[in-house]
């Protein structure tokens, strides 16, 4: 797989790092392009304080000279403003201070308990500092890189929210792209913003309540060449490789390409996209029921994911617990957090999608610097278009 990433930084550290290899030279990339991306993952209603407190910049390190990409390592930090309000509660060195309490409490469905085994960790601030869906904001910063590398092939990636909580309005709009874009002007990112106000009025009661809440979002890619991704292998087929990426985003429990679960349940008349030819156009399909995959293979019809993403796990109103001391029963442990994080989630989404999909191409293309890509993409689609 020609792309590597990794993210570094815990929530309340001084920073997120992140590490992308395998973009190729002369792609033209700016600071501006990726902080767009990081405030678009800091909107939406429902989120907690933190969001009040930071606003995610992004800091060049390396693999960038004078606006393009040179073919090294690309590396990025994202500084955590809130550190300044945790520099004793999370300090690199010396000995933990009085006014350190450990955690202790594990919360029912967060990674506390379970990392906190396994790191044997007794304070599980060790577990849930990494845990914390802040990491997301380092996924989006490279997602932004490869969005923009896509974009040279004239491939463009959206999301949009279709539930959150029991709340699931008709989406009227059938363009994609439109549905992206009105999304962009919704509260809750739902592709309808005049549907907001019910959203508002569901998350201030399951805030009211002392609950949270989770949701359902789609991400889309358009502009996807046919032939990315292959039959021969089980961990070179498209849609595993999307599933796998899209279900390591932090509290998402189902992953869905097309129709999903739903075509389970149709006839397989119903099912398979029919295909066409046209002049000067090639193939096309009636319809888009698999989402753009067939074999592990992309189509050339849009990539269209759909991901449930559970309830915050943080609850104002706690759920039971055991203490890891005592061994008591007690109720959870509190920290700050969302009530609903589902229109952050499918922006990272989108992310991450980027780059699974830059990573596909880049295999079937090859080649180090933009030039010699852009050339075989060109030349490649000019075959697609004869077959
Ligand atoms: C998040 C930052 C976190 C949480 C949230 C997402 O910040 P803090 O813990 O300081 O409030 O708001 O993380 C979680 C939902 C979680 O379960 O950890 C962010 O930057 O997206």
């Amino acid at each position: 797989m020609p792309l590597r990433f990794l993210t570094a930084g815990e929530s309340h550290g001084k920073a997120l790092v992140c590490i992308l290899e395998g973009i190729p030279a002369n792609l033209e990339l700016s600071s501006s392009y990726v902080n767009r991306e990081l405030q678009r993952r800091q909107r939406g209603y429902g989120r907690g304080g933190r969001m009040k407190i930071e606003s995610d910049q992004v800091e060049f390190l390396s693999g960038l000279r004078f606006g393009k990409t040179i073919g090294s390592p690309i590396a990025m930090l994202i500084k955590n403003k809130d550190w300044e309000n945790w520099q004793d509660k999370m300090a690199y060195e010396g000995d933990p201070p009085e006014s350190v309490v450990a955690f202790t409490r594990p919360r029912p469905g967060h990674a506390d308990l379970a990392g906190g085994i396994k790191y044997n960790q007794r304070d599980l601030r060790n577990v849930l500092e990494r845990a914390s869906a802040r990491e997301t904001a380092g996924r989006v910063a490279v997602g932004a890189v490869c969005k923009k590398f896509l974009e040279e092939f004239g491939i463009k990636i959206g999301s949009y929210v279709i539930s959150i909580g029991g709340l699931k309005p008709d989406v009227e709009e059938a363009d994609l792209l439109k549905r992206h874009q009105l999304a962009e002007s919704s509260e809750v990112r739902f592709p309808d913003p005049s549907r907001d106000e019910d959203f508002r009025r569901i998350v201030d009661q399951a805030k009211e309540n002392g609950e949270s809440l989770g949701g359902v979002f789609e991400v889309f890619a358009v502009g996807v060449p046919p032939g990315l991704g292959s039959h021969v292998q089980w961990d070179k087929r498209i849609d595993g490789r999307i599933a796998q990426a899209m279900m390591s985003i932090q509290a998402i429990k189902g992953v869905e390409i097309g129709g999903g679960f739903e075509l389970a349940k149709r006839f397989g008349s119903e099912v398979h996209d029919e295909i066409g030819w046209q002049e000067g156009v090639g193939y096309f399909r009636y319809r888009n029921s698999l989402g753009g995959t067939e074999g592990g293979i992309t189509n050339g019809m849009p990539i269209v994911v759909r991901c449930a993403m559970k309830p915050i796990p943080t609850l104002t109103k706690p759920l039971r617990s055991v203490d890891i001391e005592t061994k008591k029963s007690v109720k959870a442990g509190k920290e700050r957090s969302d009530v609903v994080a589902v229109p952050a989630a499918s922006v990272v989404g989108e992310a991450m999608l980027a780059i699974v999909l830059a990573d596909a191409l880049l295999e079937k293309l090859g080649g180090d610097h933009m030039e010699e890509l852009k050339e075989r993409f060109f030349k490649y689609m000019e075959y697609v278009k004869n077959y």
